[in-house]
């Protein structure tokens, strides 16, 4: 069912480490042209730290692990390309299309490729005032052994109700170097998490603790606060605007994530696209000396 880039072939063979890349991000979450230079920007930062990079996605209905480069400008450029989540996933296959992964589809992905280490931007989460709007990036998360490294859940979601839920479904939260559980956009949402790492190597004892305890059968969230978030008050003007234009555009479903993604980055004049940028270049860099710290 899997195809695996060169890079990949050859890293599983040697036994190297590996991380997985989401390409909604791509796809979706950052716009063109920059999403390609970031996308392959993202790729070389991996590769600096010693561990193989493997972008997930669809390809006329074939999985791949690992892009090779024209695939990547594939994702980055076709307007055909749609989000796929863990339901398209079947469907996206039996009908030869192209997809984007999201985080639950590409950490149910990396899983049955046997790789262990995810790195993303930020989660999924319950949204702000629709009781039954919540990613299946939760659901996904707490039935797979991965470990995610994000930025915390984006600052556009319902944080408190998101955090309610990871605790409801058993998925151990990580702060990395930090107590403050961070808001995507900003270094901290303003809720605290228990529990703090401090190094890679720390992480990877817990990941075998977990296995020997037999508490492994979810992932596990490192959350990577971004070092240089966004103006706060331009933050919390846009988010207030896009919240209600999303709203009055009758935006539902898959889209509702897109569309405030999009909105800030052209209301902020490419303020939150320079946070979104550093936020997945730490996060893959962390991501990678994880993979080598296992
Ligand atoms: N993080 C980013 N940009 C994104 C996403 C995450 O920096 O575009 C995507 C991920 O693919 C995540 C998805 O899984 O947004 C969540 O969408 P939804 O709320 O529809 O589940
Ligand atoms: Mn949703």
């Amino acid at each position: 069912m899997i195809k695996y880039s060169k890079e990949v072939t050859a890293a599983k063979n040697q036994g190297r480490p590996i991380v997985a890349l989401e390409s909604t991000i791509i796809s979706h979450g950052l716009p063109r042209p920059t999403n390609l230079d970031v996308a392959n920007e993202v790729e070389e930062i991996v590769r600096s730290q010693g561990a193989v990079p493997a972008t997930i996605a669809i390809i006329d209905g074939e999985i791949f692990v690992g892009l090779e480069a024209d695939q990547l400008v594939r994702i980055a450029n076709d307007d055909n390309i749609v989000k796929a989540s863990t339901r398209d996933l079947a469907i996206i296959c039996a009908t030869g299309k192209s997809a984007a992964t999201t985080v639950a589809a590409t950490s149910h992905i990396a899983n049955l490729a046997g790789i262990d280490v995810f790195a993303t931007g930020g989660l999924g989460g319950v949204h702000r005032g629709h009781q039954y709007d919540e990613s299946a990036d939760l659901i996904e998360l707490a039935k797979t052994k991965i470990i995610i490294v994000c930025a915390g859940v984006k600052s556009i979601l319902d944080v408190a109700g998101t955090l309610e839920r990871l605790e409801t479904f058993a998925i151990p939260v990580l702060g990395y170097k930090t107590n403050n559980f961070p808001g995507f956009y900003l270094t901290d949402s303003g809720f605290s998490i228990e529990h703090r790492v401090e190094s890679p190597s720390e992480i990877a004892k817990i990941w075998n603790l977990r296995h020997n305890l037999n508490t492994d059968d979810t992932a596990i969230i490192v959350a990577n606060p971004v070092k240089n978030q966004m103006d706060l008050k331009l933050h919390n003007e846009i988010l207030e605007t896009g919240l209600a234009a999303a709203t009055s555009a009758h935006i539902t479903g898959k889209e509702v994530t897109p569309f405030l993604l999009e909105y800030f980055h052209s209301t902020s004049k490419g303020e939150s696209l320079r946070v979104n940028i550093e936020i997945i270049k730490a996060n893959s860099k962390l991501a990678a000396e994880i993979a080598c710290a296992l």
